[in-house]
């Protein structure tokens, strides 16, 4: 679908967007010439070839195996800085980017480096307010979560929230409820994925136990009717998104994307774009795909905001 004027022009804000799923194959390409890593890939049509998945750990094994091209704070900046140009014509205005410092660590890059190299990118574009949000990997241990939170201590003024990601199916929210009240405590807002290939039972724990602020996903809450009233009621942000869904098969295709039912439910969504790189396109693409009035389309936008941490006061100054 072409994206209508209105799709591209409506200021929103992005607030589910991996920084590293961000990672065009031109930029793995450009990147590991100068770093001068070794891909196992023959040239850029090769890589996208390999861009079909089976569900979600199919796509994060390629994921991380990109990531191996990152190594300094120069690459950070570099890829938060192609993102943040290309917001303008997407009508983003803010945008809330989660990063996944523990996938760097473990490869010797130091916490300083992804957080500088992101934090000075998000300096040099002042038309779009950005803020960063650390996830924590669910697949790895509670432990390994609250050394990465100790390493992030001195970077916390660059920093806004803490998230959960990666595979979800065995890797409960409650796994993870010692490191989020540590980071509540310190004043981070709280997010998780919950609901995207796992049960409506992790929406439930992630606000129950976490104390989210924001749900990632949640559209397998639509399972649950209880679930459903309590997140209309409580008007739970959700953040959607559709090419991911249907890229990863959590969604069989976009005429059976659960959006617009979410919104007949009258519940708190807003469409984003999680991956781009890697499933077909930016926020514009992921609304266009849905093919939503106008009307749907202007109160997605104004619920982006409205789910932001930008604080009610401020939101005026977007729209
Ligand atoms: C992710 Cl689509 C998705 N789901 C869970 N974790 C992720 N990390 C990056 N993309
Ligand atoms: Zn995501």
């Amino acid at each position: 679908p072409v994206a209508s004027p209105t799709v591209t022009v409506l200021p929103k804000a992005e607030l589910h967007l991996h920084i590293e799923g961000t990672l065009e194959p031109e930029m793995v390409f450009e990147l590991a010439r100068r770093n001068d890593v070794a891909l196992p890939y023959r040239d850029i049509d090769d890589l996208r070839a390999r861009y079909r998945f089976a569900d979600l750990q199919s796509f994060l094994d390629i994921y991380y195996a990109n990531m191996a091209v990152l190594r300094t704070t120069r690459d950070f900046h570099d890829l938060a800085a192609a993102y943040l140009r290309r917001c303008p014509e997407q009508g983003v205005r803010h945008a809330e980017i989660f990063f996944d410092p523990q996938a760097h660590l473990a490869r010797g890059v130091p916490m300083s480096a992804v957080v500088e190299g992101l934090s000075g990118a998000i300096g040099e574009f002042p038309e779009v307010s950005a803020k960063l949000i650390l996830c924590f990997l669910r697949d790895q241990s509670a432990d390994s979560a609250e050394e990465t939170l100790r390493r992030a201590e001195p970077h916390l003024d660059d920093i806004v929230g803490v998230g959960l990601d990666s595979a979800e199916i065995g890797h409960p929210p409650s796994k993870f409820a010692t490191v989020f009240a540590a980071a509540r405590k310190l004043g981070l807002e709280p997010v998780a994925h919950a609901g995207e290939e796992g049960p409506p039972a992790y929406v439930r724990e992630a606000l129950d136990v976490l104390g989210v602020r924001r749900v990632d996903h949640g559209i397998r809450a639509m399972e649950d009717p209880d679930l459903v009233a309590r997140l209309r009621r409580e008007r739970v942000p959700l953040t959607v998104c559709p090419l991911s869904n249907v890229r990863l098969g959590c969604v069989p295709d976009i005429a059976h994307h659960p959006l617009p039912a979410m919104l007949a439910e009258g519940l708190n969504v807003s469409v984003h774009s999680d991956d781009p790189a890697y499933f077909g396109g930016y926020v514009t693409a992921n609304l266009a795909a849905l093919r939503l009035s106008e009307d749907q389309l202007r109160l997605l936008a104004a619920n982006s905001f409205e789910s932001s941490f930008v604080t009610a006061q401020a939101r005026e100054r977007y729209l």
